[in-house]
């Protein structure tokens, strides 16, 4: 028996979305089909899994949890991209920001270079960027294998530091300057203009795109469906994220749903 529980239904947009995330990392789970019509969800003991009385609820052996919780790598994710805004903050700014001043920004306003603070300040950000060069050794970027704001909260203070003395420091660590050439090359920071992009969020398929799934899908069963399809870039999106397999089986399942109900809605009626 699969460790995981959703506990719903499929006309639920609430379900569906956890539904879809679960396909989308190809866990197995359980799907226990919740009474909405009857009630269910307001009695115990669906309460005790769902205190406000809503669906879907969600089981991972003694973890009971609602919301969209099917989403727990996404949170790990998140708080290892926090862990590096942090260090931003708390390790590299102090020291960039005082060398980007120094040595950018000084000269620029025909102000003398204070040598002992760039000496300090450059100390300082060698012990950081050896830290750096092993986070980059591992992952591509500093929250992980794609670029957050982890890397992009660098850009402004790291840009100046290019055009100085500093960049040896930068160029001596192959994997941090091999990311210092990543980050600064990127077309958002190069200011030409933004790009478009294949989904919400950027180049890769996201939960910005699939938090739109469920009523999207009802929406372009609608007479106003239209109002996608008459605009090329929406509608090539909708296309692409409609045929994912996690959504298609999502939609599948909503189609039995539907149908059953209508049936049982017959079978009351005669
Ligand atoms: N943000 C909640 C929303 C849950 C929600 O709104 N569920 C709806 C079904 S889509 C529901 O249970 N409605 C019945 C009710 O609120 O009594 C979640 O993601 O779990």
């Amino acid at each position: 028996m699969a460790a995981i529980k959703v506990h719903g239904n499929l006309i639920s947009t609430a379900t569906n979305r956890v539904l879809a995330t679960l396909y989308e990392k190809e866990l197995e789970f359980e799907f226990v089909l919740v009474d909405t019509r009857g009630g269910e969800h307001k009695k115990e003991p669906f309460l005790s899994l769902h205190p406000f009385g809503q669906i879907p609820a969600f089981e991972d052996g003694d973890l009971k949890l609602f919301g969209n919780p099917a989403d727990m790598p996404r949170l790990k994710k998140m708080a290892i991209i926090l862990v590096w805004m942090e260090t931003e903050a708390q390790k590299w700014d102090p020291a960039a920001s005082k060398l980007a001043w120094e040595l950018g920004i000084k000269p620029l306003l025909g102000m003398g270079t204070d040598t002992t603070n760039v000496e300090e300040n450059e100390a300082k950000l060698a012990k950081v960027l050896d830290v750096y060069e092993k986070r980059l050794a591992q992952s591509k970027y500093l929250g992980g294998d794609y670029f957050t704001l982890a890397d992009l909260h660098h850009l402004p203070s790291l840009q100046y530091l290019l055009g100085t003395q500093t960049k040896k420091l930068i160029d001596s660590r192959p994997h941090v300057r091999e990311w210092a050439a990543d980050i600064t090359a990127r077309p958002a920071w190069l200011k030409s203009k933004l790009s478009s992009t294949k989904y919400l969020a950027g180049d890769f398929f996201s939960l910005a795109d699939l938090n739109h799934f469920p009523y999207t899908h009802y929406f372009m069963q609608s007479p106003w469906a239209s109002v996608v399809n008459d605009r090329p870039h929406v509608k090539a999106w909708w296309e692409d994220i409609s045929s994912r397999p996690a959504f298609k089986k999502v939609a599948e399942g909503r189609g039995h749903d539907f149908w059953l109900i209508k049936r049982n809605e017959t079978f009351k009626g005669t």
